[in-house]
């Protein structure tokens, strides 16, 4: 496995799932999930998502970018919850706090694309990643697109951290296993991804 790769299976038990599951979909109430779309082509992603946290990630016709507010509500994003404030301190060894929270919704036949994480301007901060709701098909590459790569299964309550190497490396979700959970009503898979995204 590239170098700077941590998994953390199991970090949060059932109960802290559900409290976060509860919590992040209270939030989606007033910072909803949209679907946003590939820049030049405007095609739709397969994936929803909103953000938390002081900036978020957008992907539309014009390119990606972060930026502080929700482009449909055009509110500010909420704050990061303060369990996920905690864990990046636990487990980022990174001296400044997550600036965005990427929020993306899988349902059953949501994919995401080999791709590499490139809008962040804080090169050596990690990627700490939190998987919550149906099982998915992880696979991790190499700094190249042409890179081997191995794949994984990620389940609800697993944690991911991306350092090091493994920070830049390509990576996309295969696909979901949509009963492999009922921690969410009516299924789906949650991935939520703490970033710093300005140096501090
Ligand atoms: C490896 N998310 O949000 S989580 C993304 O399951 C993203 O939603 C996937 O790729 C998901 O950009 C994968 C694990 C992950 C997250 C960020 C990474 C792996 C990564 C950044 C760099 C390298
Ligand atoms: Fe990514």
């Amino acid at each position: 496995m590239i170098e700077g790769f941590r998994f953390l299976p199991e970090y949060f038990p059932p109960a802290a799932q559900k409290a976060l599951v509860a919590e992040i979909l209270t939030i989606l109430e007033a910072n909803p999930l949209y679907r946003g779309a590939m820049p030049r082509t405007g095609k739709p992603l397969s994936v929803r998502n909103t953000n938390l946290g002081p900036l978020g990630w957008v992907s539309d016709i014009k390119g990606y970018r972060y930026q502080p507010t929700h482009p449909e509500t055009n509110e500010p994003w909420t704050p990061i919850p303060q369990t996920l404030l905690d864990l990046w301190e636990a487990v980022s060894d990174y001296p400044a706090p997550p600036q965005a929270c990427l929020v993306n919704w899988y349902e059953a036949t949501s994919r995401l694309g080999l791709h590499i994480d490139a809008d962040e301007t804080a090169k050596d901060a990690p990627v700490v990643s939190v998987s919550l709701g149906s099982r998915a098909l992880f696979r991790l590459g190499g700094l190249e697109r042409s890179s081997p790569t191995s794949s994984m299964r990620l389940a609800s309550g697993d944690v991911v951290v991306l350092g090091g190497r493994s920070r830049r490396a390509y990576h996309g979700v295969d696909r979901i296993y949509p009963d492999s959970s009922t921690l969410i009503p009516g299924g789906g898979r949650l991935n939520l991804t703490l970033r710093r995204v300005t140096a501090p």
